[in-house]
This record gives structure tokens, C-alpha cells and sequence, in this order.
């Protein structure tokens, strides 16, 4: 029999690379989107499903019978979450609740196993502590959304001490993709840089530059997510790549890559900065590489070209449309 898996926010940049992932592992997926949707792959079963107001969400995994569960569904902007903290609290705090709930219920009712993995986030750790975070880092959420996951990844940890649920937090760090939202910086670069190498777009503008991550690729921490439900025990992993890199980095590499001096076309607009801004953030992988094997694989350069390619791609069908129209 197939292993069945259920992806939450399968719609998402992790939610795609993960449902690919799986499916190349022989598993039979289903996802929960919140809005009606095309998925690109048409094995992946799909359900319209709100973690804010769905009731009796174990009789939905009673019929889906998951033994994998990749909680992913959240409102992951950190700028939005300072204008919808309640609604942002209520998908990405509540909504892990919910979905261990769920879990638990359906594991007492049918007698079955379920591993849980939770999508946390290095933004819950305390940026002060120290440039390079690890998992026993103090958790010290600095915006709503931050807030928001600390909560989960707290009841994660509750659900596995107090009711023995395999459950994981993957503490990630940024990653990036060509299928990363056009609302997060790295995304937000490509698109502009290759509209603007077009012709199409004049201008980007941006907010801190100065800000230091450790940008990985979406497809590699999928792997991690993965491997951690296959350990014998359940634990807290934090994922990220080893060297930061600032946005202003990120916007010169990809600026280049296209023959363009990014000066020209960058300007900086306050309103894109945020109350808090963590300078620095990078992960310490010791107990990924040691307990999973895991080594982030696509390096920050590699990265930036792939995305700043896919991206030029789609500036040049837009050019071509608009010039056929
Ligand atoms: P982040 O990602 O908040 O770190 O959270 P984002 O890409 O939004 O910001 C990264 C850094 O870029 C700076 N920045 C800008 N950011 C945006 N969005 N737009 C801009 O114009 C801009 N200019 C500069 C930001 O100030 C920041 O320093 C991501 C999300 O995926 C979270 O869900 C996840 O938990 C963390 O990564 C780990």
C-alpha cells in the first residue's frame, strides 16, 4: 500500500516542491488549499478546506487516513501580519492547534500513527542572541507573525511531551524559489530586475538592504522536512544554509546576471521598512547534518540565477503580449 500524505497550504511555494517530492516517493498526496485552485499536478487529491473556521477536521482525516501530515498553511508575510495581526494569529497560531487536534482525535479513533510536521520559522528565535541560531536559541518573536509561530511551534512541543505525538518542528531559515510570492524581497528582485532588462517596469523599490540572511532553496529544505518524519524519534531541527548574505548582495548578483548596474534602478522607500528587522540571521545545521544527514545542496549564486532565468522567461512572454496586442 501507499504511504498517504497530507499537505497543508499545498498551494505554497514548500507545499509545491513538497507535494513533488512525495509524489516522486511513491506516496499518494492530498492537500488542503484554502481558495478554489489548479494544482499543477494532477495526482495531488485537493480539499477546500479554512483552518480558521473548519469544524471537524478529524473526519476529514478520517477519510484521507494520512500517516504524514506537513503542516504548511500560514499567513507567512511578516509585513502583512503587522496590519492582520488577528487574522494572522487565527491561520498561522490556531491553525497548527487545530490541525495537532485533529490529529490526536483521529490517531485515538482509529488506532492509528500519524507524523506531524510543523513548518516553524527562524523569525520565533532571538536575533539578539547571536548572528548564528541553533535550537536550543531563546525564542523571542519580535512581529505578529513571528508571535504567531512561536505559539505552534510551542504546541508542537506540547502535543509531542504531553500525548507523545511524533511530532516536528523544522526550524527554517529563508528559502527562496522561482515559486517563492512576489511579496517576499527575493521574488519581488527577479521580477522587477527582468521587467525592468525589458523595458517593462522602470523602477525598484525596496526597503533595508542591510539585512543579512542565510537565503536557501525551497527545494532543498523539503528534503529535511521529509527526512525528519522518517527519524525514529521525533525532535526540532533548524534548516538554513551556513552563509548570509545581504539584500543588497541579492539585488547586485541578479542585477548583474542581466548586465545592469542596480543603482540605476533601486530606490529605497521607508515604507518598506518594518518596526523590527533582524540584522543578521543564520542557522547552526550541526544536528541537520548529524541526525539527517542533511546539507543544503544549491548555493546563494545558483539560486539567484535560477530565479532571475524563470523570471526572465516570464518578462519575455509579457513582452511578446504586449507587443502582439
Ligand atoms: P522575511 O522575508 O520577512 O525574512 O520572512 P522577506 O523576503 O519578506 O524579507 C527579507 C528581508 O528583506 C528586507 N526587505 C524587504 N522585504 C520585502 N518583503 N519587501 C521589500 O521591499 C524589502 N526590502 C528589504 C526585509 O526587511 C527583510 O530583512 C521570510 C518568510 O518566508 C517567513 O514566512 C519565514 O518565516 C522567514 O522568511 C524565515
Amino acid at each position: 500500500m501507499e504511504p498517504v500524505a497530507l499537505i497543508t497550504g499545498i498551494t505554497g511555494q514548500d507545499g509545491q516542491y513538497l507535494a513533488r517530492l512525495l509524489l516522486e516517493k511513491g506516496y499518494h498526496v492530498h492537500g488542503f488549499t484554502q481558495a478554489a485552485t489548479n494544482f499543477p499536478h494532477e495526482q495531488v487529491f485537493l480539499h477546500r478546506v479554512d483552518l480558521k473556521v473548519t469544524e471537524n477536521l478529524h473526519d476529514l482525516l478520517k477519510q484521507i487516513q494520512p500517516c504524514e501530515v506537513y503542516h504548511m498553511a500560514a499567513q507567512s508575510h511578516v509585513p502583512l501580519s503587522y496590519q492582520q495581526p488577528l487574522e494572522t494569529a487565527e491561520i498561522t497560531g490556531m491553525g497548527a492547534l487545530r490541525m495537532l487536534e485533529a490529529v490526536r482525535q483521529y490517531e485515538i479513533e482509529c488506532s492509528r500513527q500519524v507524523r506531524f510536521f510543523q513548518a516553524s520559522s527562524s523569525a520565533i528565535l532571538d536575533d539578539q542572541a547571536g548572528p548564528v541560531l541553533n535550537e536550543q536559541s531563546p525564542i523571542h518573536p519580535r512581529s505578529p507573525y513571528a508571535c504567531a509561530k512561536a505559539y505552534a511551534h510551542l504546541q508542537v512541543q506540547n502535543y509531542r511531551e504531553a500525548h507523545g505525538m511524533f511530532a516536528c518542528n523544522g526550524i527554517l531559515f529563508n528559502h527562496e524559489s522561482p515559486l517563492r510570492d512576489e511579496s517576499f524581497v527575493t521574488r519581488k528582485i527577479t521580477r522587477a530586475a527582468t521587467r525592468i532588462k525589458l523595458g517593462l517596469q522602470q523602477k525598484l523599490i525596496l526597503g533595508n538592504l542591510d539585512a543579512e540572511r542565510s537565503w536557501g532553496y525551497a527545494g532543498d529544505f523539503v528534503q529535511a522536512m521529509w527526512l525528519m518524519l522518517q527519524l525514529d524519534e521525533p525532535d526540532d531541527f533548524v534548516i538554513s544554509t551556513t552563509k548570509t548574505h545581504s539584500v543588497r548582495e541579492f539585488v547586485d548578483v541578479v542585477f548583474q546576471c542581466l548586465d545592469l548596474d542596480y543603482q540605476q534602478y533601486v530606490e529605497i522607500d521607508p515604507e518598506f521598512f518594518r518596526p523590527h528587522d533582524a540584522p543578521v540571521l543564520c542557522g547552526d545545521i550541526t544536528r541537520a547534518q548529524t541526525q539527517l544527514g542533511w546539507q543544503p545542496q544549491v548555493s546563494f549564486t545558483e539560486l539567484a540565477h535560477q530565479m532571475t532565468q524563470h523570471d526572465l522567461e516570464l518578462a519575455e512572454i509579457e513582452s511578446r503580449t504586449n507587443h502582439s496586442g
